[in-house]
């Protein structure tokens, strides 16, 4: 019937799905398989990754697949950015892998810069400081002996690839979140690992999305029930996302909205400016030698962690709820800088959002409706600063700004996001990043054309649902409140 069927992993910061992509020459469908959360977990007092319990579940989301689906052509990866897992010389996993959101890279990003110039730093790589961008987690663990024992370092859709092939290799979009990769020539900056005093022979060799790894393992096949091979997709979920935006033309910004609001543009060379790296712009590897030039907004992690809080203490209320009762809040009662650094660790959100309010001389949000109002007006906030800033230091027209990812579906949040930013903001598809790694597959496998074919099938079969700004809000006083 002319179409062909994949297997997409995606794993996010929050929750992990496999999904069964169909794609043919006006066909873009998915099924979800298997869905599964994702909860970090604390030894020893280090947060860490259950990666082999998301490997776990992969397999048996491969299982489902195969049972009520085609036999795929393909299976693809994805993962969030910056960590991995180190492997000892015969492959063996040397310990959990720790989440980016543990503190033992505080005060690292300093000391590199110190030591190689944070605008060196910024024309090699091309990346924001992050403090957990994979250099600084190195820097902060090279006198461990796990990372003394290492023969192999794997990010983590590299990873989960080795385990189901036994191919190891670093996929580029992801690679270029480690701060380690030269941002001109997309190759291993291996002068700076050694001006670190890391270990360059830990990064394998880089692959490119669309690049094949090899069949699954007989053990792996016999336990999914199929054989496909592994395909490298654009393994960064970001950078799938980014492939995942239905855009016409090249005037648009996106945002890709889940645990983090990645706002940027689509570009085809870097911006390695003054500017641009005051203001903590990345340029970010993307699909076919684009750069995906963004900044990090902290996105709905802020949500998902205070309605965590609430839930830990035994009255916790829906999300639906939660955004109907803060739809009834007047608009820009309070706002928060969401890229306050305390807003990064896990804990409680609220008493943090109500200590910013304080120091700022603002009111306390005193229900559950005023805090997340707080924080769906702040994130608005950060997204307009974020576009004007991206559009300008680019010197890039903008006109219209596609939101994807979970957030999508959080109405209010779009609809601000709308009014903040004075552009129209198309929202969807949720699945972006599912999308995107299927369509890089379907392109491998010669069934999609280049990047702007894809996105023509994107805009011709998948819902989005449009707001149009409207006035109302000053945000341009909003703004001088954190200023
Ligand atoms: P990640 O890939 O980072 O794990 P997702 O793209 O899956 O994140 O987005 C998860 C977020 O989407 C949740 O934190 C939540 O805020 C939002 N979300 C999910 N479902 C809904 C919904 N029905 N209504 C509003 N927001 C939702
Ligand atoms: C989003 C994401 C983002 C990274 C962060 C670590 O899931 O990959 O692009 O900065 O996680």
């Amino acid at each position: 019937d002319g179409i062909s069927s994949f297997a997409a992993v995606d794993l996010g910061a929050s929750s992990g799905r496999v999904v069964a992509g169909r794609v043919g020459p006006d066909t873009l469908e998915l099924t979800e398989a298997h869905r599964f959360v994702n909860e970090p977990v604390r030894l020893a007092g280090t947060l860490h990754w259950n990666v082999t319990g998301l490997y776990a579940e992969i397999l048996r989301g491969l299982r489902f697949l195969g049972r009520d689906h085609a036999v795929p052509r393909s299976i693809g990866v994805d993962s969030w950015a910056v960590d991995y897992g180190l492997l000892d010389a015969e492959g063996a996993l040397l310990g959990a892998p720790v989440h980016y959101r543990d503190e033992r890279t505080e005060g690292v990003a300093a000391a590199v810069a110190a030591e190689i110039g944070a605008a060196s730093l910024y024309r090699r790589t091309g990346l924001q400081t992050l403090p957990f961008n994979t250099v600084y987690q190195l820097v902060a663990g090279r006198k461990s002996a796990a990372y003394q024992a290492a023969g192999a370092l794997l990010l983590i859709p590299d990873l989960i690839g080795y385990w189901l092939t036994g191919a190891q290799g670093a996929e580029v979009t992801n690679a270029s979140t480690t701060q380690l990769l030269d941002v001109h020539r997309r190759s291993w900056d291996v002068e700076l690992a050694t001006d670190l005093r890391l270990r360059p022979e830990l990064l394998p060799p880089l692959r490119q999305p669309g690049d094949r790894l090899g069949g699954l393992r007989e053990d792996v096949a016999a336990e999914v029930g199929f054989d496909a091979p592994v395909v490298a997709v654009a393994s960064h979920d970001t950078a799938s996302a980014v492939i995942g935006v239905p855009a016409v033309g090249d005037r648009f910004a996106y945002i890709s909205c889940g645990t983090w609001g990645l706002a940027g543009l689509e570009l085809d060379r870097p911006v390695l400016s003054e500017a641009s790296r005051e203001a903590n712009f990345t340029n970010e590897a993307g699909i076919d030698g684009t750069v995906r030039y963004l900044r990090n907004v902290m996105g709905l992690w802020l949500l998902q962690e205070s309605v965590r809080w609430w839930e830990r203490s035994g009255s916790g209320s829906d999300l639906p709820t939660l955004l109907a009762d803060a739809a009834e809040v007047p608009a820009g009662r309070t706002v928060i800088d969401v890229d306050d650094a305390r807003f990064l660790p896990p804990g409680d959100m609220p008493s943090r959002i109500a200590a910013f309010a304080r120091e700022t001389g603002q009111p306390v949000p005193a229900t559950r409706g005023e805090v997340v109002r707080c924080i769906l007006d702040s994130l608005a906030l950060a997204f307009r600063r974020t576009i004007h800033q991206a559009s300008s230091l680019a010197s890039h027209d903008v006109d219209v700004v596609h939101l994807v990812g979970g957030g999508a579906r959080n109405a209010l949040l779009c609809r601000l996001t709308a009014d903040a930013t004075g552009l129209p903001v198309v929202a969807g598809p949720v699945e972006a990043t599912a999308l995107g790694n299927v369509l890089v597959q379907a392109r491998a496998a010669g069934v999609v054309g280049d990047l702007g074919e894809a996105r023509a099938l994107l805009a011709a079969t998948q819902p989005t649902v449009r707001y149009d700004p409207r006035p109302g809000i000053d945000w341009d006083t909003l703004a001088a409140r954190l200023a």
